[in-house]
């Protein structure tokens, strides 16, 4: 039983997000969202999520790729996260190409997928402002 773990906002869900998660289930057999909280996307990211943690986290559960969501509330958490929930691989887009690599020294494979072009919770927000 492969376990893959990735890290998220997940704002605005959108066909991005869930092209990434489809991709992070195929790797293995379980999927475990690590969804970041309210506090850690205003505090670390300067994101205001248009949608609470509570919100975001439903909508993830409802996607059939998704095992499981945990919180996501420090950078530094990563580490830890691999061991407690016994972490094979660890996914994420080529956003971050090369930024989480430390992870391979925990024993976890670390995995960066395409990012889907042309999607963005941020271009979302400016479309529907000009419109
Ligand atoms: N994503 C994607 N294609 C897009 C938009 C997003 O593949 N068009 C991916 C991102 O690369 C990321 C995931 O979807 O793997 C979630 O995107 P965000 O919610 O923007 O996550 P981010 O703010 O990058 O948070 O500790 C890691 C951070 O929590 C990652």
């Amino acid at each position: 039983m492969k376990r893959v773990i990735t890290y998220g906002t997940f704002d605005l869900l959108h066909y991005g997000h869930i092209n990434l998660l489809r991709r992070a289930k195929e790797l293995g057999d379980y999927l475990i969202v690590a969804l970041s909280t309210d506090e850690f996307n205003w505090n670390e990211k300067r994101k205001k999520s248009y949608f609470g943690f509570e919100q975001r986290k439903a909508m993830l559960e409802a996607i059939k790729y998704v095992d499981e969501v945990i919180a996501e509330d420090n950078w530094e958490q990563k580490r830890t996260d691999i061991h407690t929930h016994n972490v094979d691989i660890f996914v994420i887009g080529d956003d971050w190409q090369g930024k989480f690599d430390f992870l391979e020294e925990e024993g976890c494979q670390v995995v960066y997928l395409t990012r889907t072009p042309e999607i963005s919770t941020t271009q979302i927000k400016s479309d529907i402002k000009q419109k």
